[in-house]
């Protein structure tokens, strides 16, 4: 097992929008950002993914860029970053930025060029244009945010793929002056002395060229097999790696939407020259039906498991993932997995065990460090997620109710964890003195980082003493997994291994007490959730073991 640097690293996810607003215009942004960076650095953070800061209509909250070289105005400047960038090296802190270059916005020059009628100019192959059929588009690709996956423009005569909202061609990566443009991004970025990429649905970049039509019943079967894994995708990241990345030192992870536990090695074994490591997404879809987040269906601990302890399996010592429970795209973790009322402390605590002391570079979202919980708007009016709100208008089509659907994005929609951050219990949890771009989370008087400060118990507290208990043992980091107890419905157990230490990890994920039903001689309790710790697991009792 190769030891790096990105591999015994924490990062912590921001969302930029809702994290701190500097300026009062309600948005979050880059001077909002500065003013907390003790309070990130304090959490033992080593590494900030920031989300898409780019020139962006916002169609989709910045993943539509229409120019890569510039930091949106409602962010701040481009001097503001250079600023945050110096200002977070200086507390040894990296800074991964969002690489979104599956597609484009369609006010991005290019598309504008592309758009234009003909098919002779410069431009034209920098996207996807098909002759429609039957007086449609040219197959029965469906977006991920609803809808067909192609748009019509007429004075072109022609449709545009766009496998998310209308607003996001895709770019053609078959024409190689679309890889030639995406490396000079790559380098703008890099020569600034950032520390990396987070990279965008990087497994779509390849597509099928026939463009057959695909069985839609299983949208996840569809990313897997259609939209995701093509034909070129490992020749593409390898020219990016060749070309740029591997000339400086920087880690990248691939969000992996279709990429599959034996297909991963592919992506991030150390021999292949692609990505360091991939979020994959398969325990984010294990309450999802066929018909994607939108068509629930109930959540079961044995798959759970058997994902992690699967995919920790199928990366062995060969490759890497990152860890993580939520993020921008998926519900508060402690509402969708644990208990975000009678139990939140406990449940919060006891989840962030599981990242912590997992085989992966652990990611934390803004937020969950404080237990922060899904928000139940009453009122289609207060979301704001294009996906949401497009899958609105076809649930409505259907006959589905405000009530009925509202239901269904109070529990899988993502504006859940776009509510602005939880700082204090003064107006708009202190995120804002303005009008904030989407409503605070009610709860915020009673969930908020003050609080947490001067609770003895507190989920924040907990969040740093797990990160400083994983920075002192690297078995935690590059140790063997062991499932225990594998068919086990309501525990998740396990063991790292390695030479110097064994540790044993034992989380309750119910409500009700549960007998511990592995071995515990020989062992040590290092730390857990809930105080003085007995053979019974309590609800959502976390508990660690070493010896
Ligand atoms: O997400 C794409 C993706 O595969 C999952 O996040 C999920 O399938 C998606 O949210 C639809 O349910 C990435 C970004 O993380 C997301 O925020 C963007 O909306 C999307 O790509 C398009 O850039
Ligand atoms: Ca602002």
């Amino acid at each position: 097992m190769k030891k790096h640097w990105w591999k015994e690293a924490i990062i912590y996810q921001i969302y930029p929008r809702s994290f701190q607003d500097s300026n009062g215009d309600g948005i979050g942004d880059l001077g909002g950002i500065l003013q907390r960076l003790d309070y990130i650095s304090d959490l033992g953070t080593d590494v900030i993914w920031l989300n898409p800061i780019y020139d962006s209509p916002n169609d989709d909250n910045g993943y539509d860029i229409s120019d890569y070289y510039t930091v949106h105005p409602e962010f701040g400047t481009m001097a503001q970053f250079d600023h945050l960038l110096e200002e977070l090296h200086r507390r040894d802190i990296r800074l991964l930025m969002d690489l979104v270059v599956n597609h484009t916005s369609d006010e991005h020059a290019w598309f504008v060029q592309s758009k234009q009628p003909g098919t002779d100019h410069p431009y034209h192959d920098f996207y996807f244009w098909k002759e429609g059929k039957n007086g449609g588009p040219p197959n029965n690709w469906q977006s991920f945010f609803g809808g067909p996956a192609w748009t019509f423009v007429p004075a072109k005569n022609m449709w545009y793929l766009h496998l998310f909202s209308t607003k996001q061609p895709d770019l053609n990566w078959e024409n190689p002056q679309v890889r030639e443009e995406v490396k000079k991004v790559l380098r703008f970025w890099l020569d600034k002395g950032i520390d990396g990429f987070r990279m965008d649905v990087i497994p779509c970049i390849s597509k099928h060229l026939d463009f057959a039509d695909a069985d839609i019943s299983n949208f996840g079967h569809v990313i897997e097999t259609v939209y995701s894994n093509g034909p070129r995708v490992h020749e593409f990241l390898r020219e990016l790696n060749r070309d740029v990345l591997s000339h400086y030192d920087v880690m990248t992870v691939g969000e992996g939407p279709g990429i599959t536990m034996d297909r991963a090695n592919l992506y991030v074994g150390h021999d292949r020259g692609e990505l360091d490591m991939i979020f994959h997404l398969d325990h984010m879809a294990v309450d999802h039906g066929p018909g994607g987040r939108f068509d629930p269906r109930p959540k079961d601990l044995l798959e759970f498991k058997q994902l992690w302890a699967g995919w920790d399996q199928a990366i062995g010592d060969r490759g890497w993932l990152s860890v993580f429970l939520d993020n921008h795209d998926f519900p508060r973790m402690v509402s969708r997995f644990a208990d975000d009322k009678k139990h939140r402390i406990a449940s919060a605590k006891m989840l962030s065990m599981l990242i912590l002391t997992m085989r992966g570079t652990p990611c934390i979202y803004f937020g969950s460090e404080i237990g922060m919980t899904n928000v139940q708007f009453d009122s289609i009016a207060d979301y704001r997620d294009v996906e949401t709100l497009n899958f609105w208008k076809i649930m409505q089509a259907k006959g589905m109710s405000e009530q009925d659907y509202l239901q269904l994005v109070q529990s899988q929609g993502r504006d859940n964890v776009r509510t602005p951050m939880q700082w204090d219990s003064s107006s708009h949890a202190g995120f804002t003195d303005g009008n904030p771009w989407i409503r605070v989370n009610p709860n915020y008087e009673q969930i908020n980082v003050q609080e947490d400060r001067e609770a003895s118990d507190s989920v924040l507290l907990f969040y740093q003493q797990m990160i400083a208990m994983r920075k002192q043992y690297e078995t935690l980091v590059y140790g063997a997994f062991e499932l225990l107890v594998g068919a086990h419905c309501e525990l998740f157990i396990y063991d790292r291994i390695d030479d110097q230490h064994h540790f044993r990890v034992l989380l309750n994920f119910s409500n009700g007490a549960v007998d511990i039903p592995v071995e515990l001689d020989g062992f040590r309790y290092l730390l857990g959730n809930l105080p003085d710790p007995t053979e019974v697991l309590r609800p959502w009792e976390g508990q660690l073991w070493i010896k």
